[in-house]
């Protein structure tokens, strides 16, 4: 199983410059690359991160997507001057030619295809390429928006010819629309590429017709061209991670790309002046941490946008630390979409429904009315920002976004714990961990019966529990302090033992416990004071629970055949989880459980970017036969085993669509769309 994280940079791409005044391109800076590089360096990151060479690719390699013409005017630049270099850069829609773009231009395309190389061979689990110039507007036959050759577009060209590839997902969260890898892609099923994009109803840079969500792709691409337009500026970390949850996610799953490629530009970060939108560093963690769920962990970043020098670098540290496997930082802000990108969202979702197996039993009776919709609501809301607060205009925003970064990124970093993962000794299978794992020692029962005085009482009388209870509350312990980020207890009294451990968490002074119960299982704690939120799987109807927002039951079984439980984690459990923010999850597996090893591995890989990845598992004695996959999710040193997509029945897509609707007042990343009266 391949580990470690290749960074790849060479300053050589530095030298690519604008020579002349165009306030159109004076943003596409060579600091971009170095400051999130010099960042990269104070963060320690760069020591963490394997050093992989950048290369010239060759010309048959450029020539896999573009035209020879659009080569040969490419590389006669590299002997004009000054004047002669303005002329040519004039043929097009943004972008200037330096006597070395060719050449860096080369190196970008080069150091994309060595970091496939390295993902593809094993030599590293997945990488980031810091490059200049960007790629994802560059088209078969022009250069366009700061973009001369599509660095992604040739890599993702290159991984079908060189390993065979039949299936790879392009994420693309640059800010901008990457037309051209839309162009190249468009009639071809192998590649899924999705991007989001400022559109402002056509408004926005490129203001292409084609950028729209009902461009779904041509012939036999159709279905695997997906574009969520964003009709507003101020999108923020709820509305990125909504359109996760209910469009991207799904569909990537469904999809079970064998390589993903992210085009990964931060114009769509917080004080970007291209972008302006709102979204803060540590959301690129979040979103780095699910695609790398993705393709067994084959992740390849590669560097497209990102204008302000600050925001810029925070975001590539908190994708790179993500890569590297440390705990996802706590996502901030009110955990609600806007109404905007609910739309967006729900449109996507309409526009692709026959393509999608997932969406095929959506309601899209809405859908005659859509595109007058659209138009009312853009008459009516001439201001495109009036929906979102900070809107971000000049330099003194520039400046101020500065000094918010300064302070917000001090509060979110945390030491991370040398040892990611406690456990006690008393098992064999977690020995074989190939990692280090802290076996904690038990806490002696006096101090036990002591922690648990008050309540339980009874339960500790029986020595066998009392154990058990003893070496929860030492992991849970190590958990709190920050010893660890997650532990892992087998226990064979699991719903006393989560009950004391729940306690034992708010007492300890958390506000947010998640509890997650996989089985048949009796709940004992009272949910009341909206301190602990239960969610309850099991394949029995719960009878007799109170209607409460934080007492949530999921009736679900999985597929025998395969893993039919996504839909049911994308669009539900995770929802919920992050509109909750949790300062703790606890899991608990018991008997009779309705999930297998895959829908399990599958909620332990995903809810890791909650709590800031504090994970408690309690496994009942006799389901130890999950620990294994438990604890290789948990220390994150193999790849995601979630078995075969199986998309789900029509009944289940059902029940995820009443919950939802049910509680989507009181977990605001519930929402999806907007006929409901939201
Ligand atoms: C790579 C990228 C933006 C071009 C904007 C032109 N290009 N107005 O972010
Ligand atoms: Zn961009």
């Amino acid at each position: 199983m391949a580990s470690g994280t290749a960074l790849i940079y060479d300053e050589e791409m530095t030298t690519h410059k604008l020579l002349w005044s165009d306030p159109v391109c004076d943003i596409e800076v060579p600091e971009r690359l170095s400051s999130s590089y010099d960042q990269l360096k104070r963060y320690h990151l760069v020591e963490r991160c394997v050093h992989v060479p950048a290369r010239e690719a060759s010309q048959e390699e450029i020539l896999l997507v573009h035209s020879s013409e659009h080569l040969e005017v490419a590389k006669s630049t590299q002997t004009m001057n000054e004047e002669e270099l303005k002329k040519v850069s004039g043929n097009y829609d943004a972008f200037f030619f330096h006597p070395n773009t060719y050449c860096c231009a080369r190196l970008a395309v080069g150091a994309t295809l060595e970091l496939v190389d390295a993902v593809m061979s094993g030599k590293v689990r997945n990488g980031m390429a810091l490059v200049r110039p960007p790629g994802h507007h560059s088209q078969r036959n022009a250069a366009n928006g700061f973009c001369l050759f599509n660095n992604v577009a040739i890599a993702a060209e290159y991984a079908k010819l060189k390993y065979g590839l039949q299936r790879i997902l392009i994420v693309d969260w640059d800010v901008h629309h990457g037309q051209g890898t839309q162009y190249i892609f468009e009639e071809d099923p192998s590649v899924l590429y999705f991007s989001w994009h400022r559109y402002e109803h056509q408004e926005f840079w490129p203001s292409l017709k084609e950028s729209d969500y009902d461009a779904v792709g041509l012939g036999k691409g159709k279905g695997f061209n997906i574009n969520l337009p964003w009709n507003k500026v101020g999108m923020g970390n709820s509305d990125y991670l909504a359109a996760f949850f209910h469009v991207l996610l799904p569909m990537a799953f469904e999809f079970d790309p064998e390589l993903v490629i992210v085009s990964s530009g931060y114009d769509s970060g917080i004080g970007d002046p291209e972008g302006q939108m709102n979204a803060t560093p540590e959301v690129f963690a979040h979103l780095t941490h699910f695609v790398m769920q993705l393709a067994n962990g084959k992740l390849c970043v590669i560097l497209e946008g990102g204008y302000h020098l600050k925001s810029l670098s925070e975001s590539v540290c908190m994708t790179v630390r993500t890569l590297l496997g440390d705990p996802v930082p706590q996502i901030t802000g009110e955990m609600a979409p806007c109404l905007s990108a609910v739309e967006s969202i729900q449109n996507v979702r309409a526009a692709h429904k026959s393509y999608w197996k997932w969406l095929m039993y959506e309601d899209t009776s809405f859908l005659q009315n859509l595109s007058t919709k659209s138009l009312l609501l853009k008459k009516a809301n001439p201001n495109p920002s009036t929906e979102h607060e900070s809107k971000i205009t000049n330099n003194d925003e520039t400046v101020k976004v500065e000094r918010f970064l300064e302070l917000h990124m001090k509060n979110i970093l945390f030491p991370v714990p040398p040892i990611k993962t406690a456990t006690t000794d008393s098992r064999g299978s977690v020995h074989l961990l190939p990692v280090p794992v802290h076996f904690v020692k038990e806490i002696d029962k006096t101090e036990i019966k002591a922690l648990v005085s008050g309540f339980y009482a009874d339960i500790v009388k029986e020595d066998k529990n009392l154990l058990s209870l003893g070496s929860i509350l030492a992991i849970l312990d190590k958990i709190l302090k920050k010893e660890v980020c997650n532990g892992i207890a087998e226990s064979p009294t699991c719903s006393v033992s989560v009950a004391v451990a729940l306690r034992h968490s708010v007492r300890f002074g958390f506000q947010r416990v998640l509890c997650i119960f996989v089985g048949d299982m009796e709940i004992i704690p009272n949910t009341e004071d909206g301190k602990i939120l239960m969610i309850h799987i099991c394949e029995k109807e719960q009878s007799g629970k109170t209607r409460s927002k934080h007492y949530i039951s999921l009736n679900w079984k999985e597929d025998a055949e395969g893993n039919d439980f996504f839909p049911a984690v994308l669009g539900f459990i995770l929802p919920v989880a992050y509109s909750y923010q949790p300062n703790l999850t606890v899991i608990a597996v018991g008997p009779n459980r309705s999930l297998g090893i895959s829908g399990i591995s599958l909620l332990f890989s995903l809810l890791q970017g909650l709590a800031e990845s504090r994970i408690l598992a309690v496994i009942k004695d006799t389901e130890i036969n999950v620990m294994q996959s438990v604890a290789k999710a948990l220390v994150g040193a193999s790849a995601p085993q979630f078995g075969v997509y199986v998309p789900p029945t029509q009944e289940k897509v059902n029940k995820i669509k009443i919950l939802r609707d049910q509680f989507q007042q009181e977990w605001k990343m519930l929402q999806c769309s907007v006929k409901d009266g939201i």
